[in-house]
């Protein structure tokens, strides 16, 4: 198991130095105790919720270093909860990570190489459960509440997928703002829908998805449930979010920036309500949350900001693949950092197991409740990514600290530094940047990851449809 924190720069935030330090006092503490359950052993059938933030930069959050804004619900969470430090999801753009973390797998083993689009039918395949169809047969409730953005065949509806209740959307973005269920569709004007019924609302977006979170939690209390939030703050469009949440941001470099933060500021709050309302109802102790971010920030707008990760949306550099990541159950996870590495299709192997579900022998996550609970070594030996997407192949791998990353055509410059065509060796455990090439000075461990990934490489489908 390595070290609690991974290094970073000398140039990290004063505020996120002094999170590390806390941190780094509290899983001292932990140490002595042992990260472990309380009851020693796992508990039964909990309800579980699964927060999905969509383009959260890994700088953009309160306690990840952010001095612009206050995120004081979501910092909570990762006080008292568990803060995973080397978190990714298995791409760096929306879709294909969530149909990761939905089935548990590689979505490259499907033909989910990159977003959908709408023109194409692409999207979830029929033979590939998810979640919520594997929770049915333990007697669970699921509800979805935010955005889809996995196929818009009929089929393909959350509705046909598993979940008993929904409020969101189909389309991978929305409107803030009101919407009219008469209007043509576009990307950002499919009608928002309460179940199968489509909806005129007037507020904004991100209260009117808590709302209905509330709800969900509120009205299947007495049940085992799974409730999946993907929000779509704080992705485009960058309507100005309400005064209230305006009002509480710092100094920025540009509006749109202040108004990305706005965002994030309106989806803490959001949390919070999710929060209070389990604590209200008294299922707080009895139930997990699970926040997390899709991919990293978009860093070519001067928008979102990725901290010290190099790269954004887009890339399989750290900062578009490399995201927040909190386990909170009060009463049973001990507060501690946990640092091993996990990703993006470890979310459903690690809610069948706590939902007692058996765990699908294809399944390639693992589930990282005895890890997390209890301190155990996951049993695993690397990640992988692959992504094509419009002409370019980038791929990496992650053993340990070291990272192999390959791309196959130039790297626009000005967006995520210069890098030409090649094959590189990353140790991330001092060059969380990722500026240093090692691959010539380490040709063992080059070779070795080079290897797994052209081995993981061979087993993957090629992408099921066109980029857009
Ligand atoms: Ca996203």
């Amino acid at each position: 198991m390595k070290s609690s924190m991974s290094p970073l720069p000398a140039d990290i935030p004063s505020r996120l130095s002094t999170a590390i330090a806390f941190l780094c006092a509290a899983t001292t503490i932990t140490t002595a105790a042992a990260p472990q359950s309380n009851s020693g052993a796992m508990p039964s059938q909990p309800n579980i919720v699964l927060i999905i933030a969509d383009d959260i930069g890994y700088g953009d959050l309160g306690y990840m270093g952010c001095e612009a804004i206050d995120t004081p619900n979501i910092d909570r969470l990762a006080e008292l909860g568990v803060e995973c430090t080397d978190a990714y999801m298995t791409a760096p753009q929306c879709a294909p990570a969530r149909a990761a973390v939905l089935t548990g797998i590689y979505q490259q083993r499907f033909g989910y190489e990159r977003i959908a689009p709408a023109h194409t039918n692409g999207g979830l395949p029929e033979d590939r459960e998810i979640i919520p169809e594997y929770l049915h047969s333990a007697g669970y409730i699921s509800g979805m509440v935010g955005k889809w953005h996995l196929g818009y065949l009929e089929s393909q509806h959350p509705l046909n997928r598993g979940f008993d209740d929904l409020y969101g959307f189909i389309h991978g973005s929305h409107d803030y703002y009101v919407t009219n269920p008469n209007a043509p569709v576009t990307s950002y004007r499919a009608p928002l829908q309460d179940g199968s019924e489509k909806v005129i609302f007037n507020g904004y977006l991100t209260d009117d998805l808590a709302q209905a979170a509330v709800d969900f939690i509120t009205t299947n209390k007495d049940k085992p449930f799974f409730l999946y939030a993907p929000f779509n703050a704080p992705h485009t469009p960058h309507h100005t979010p309400p005064e209230q949440y305006m009002d509480r941001i710092g100094k920025t470099s540009s509006t749109k920036r202040a108004e990305h933060l706005a965002m994030i500021v309106a989806l803490d709050d959001a949390v919070g309500r999710i929060v209070e309302t389990l604590e209200q109802e008294g299922i707080a102790e009895n139930t997990l949350i699970i926040f997390t971010n899709d991919n990293g920030g978009v860093s070519n707008k001067e928008v979102a900001s990725n901290g010290v990760l190099r790269g954004g949306k887009g890339m399989l550099f750290e900062g578009g693949i490399r995201v927040p990541w909190i386990f909170y159950w009060p009463g049973t996870l001990s507060p501690h950092t946990y640092s091993q590495p996990i990703t993006g299709v470890d979310i459903a192997p690690t809610i069948l197991d706590l939902a007692a579900v058996p765990i699908p022998a294809d399944m390639d996550g693992v589930s990282l409740w005895p890890s997390i609970a209890n301190g155990a070594p996951l049993d695993r030996k690397y990640l992988y990514w692959r992504f094509k997407f419009r002409g370019r192949v980038q791929g990496a791998v992650r053993k340990g600290d070291w990272k192999y990353y390959m791309v196959d055509r130039d790297v626009e410059p000005s967006r995520y530094g210069e890098i030409k065509p090649g094959e590189y060796l990353f140790n991330l455990g001092d060059d969380i940047s990722e500026r240093r090439d090692l691959a010539q000075k380490n040709p063992e461990i080059f070779q070795e990851l080079q290897a797994a990934y052209r081995a993981w490489d061979s087993e993957l489908a090629d992408p099921a449809w066109p980029s857009d």
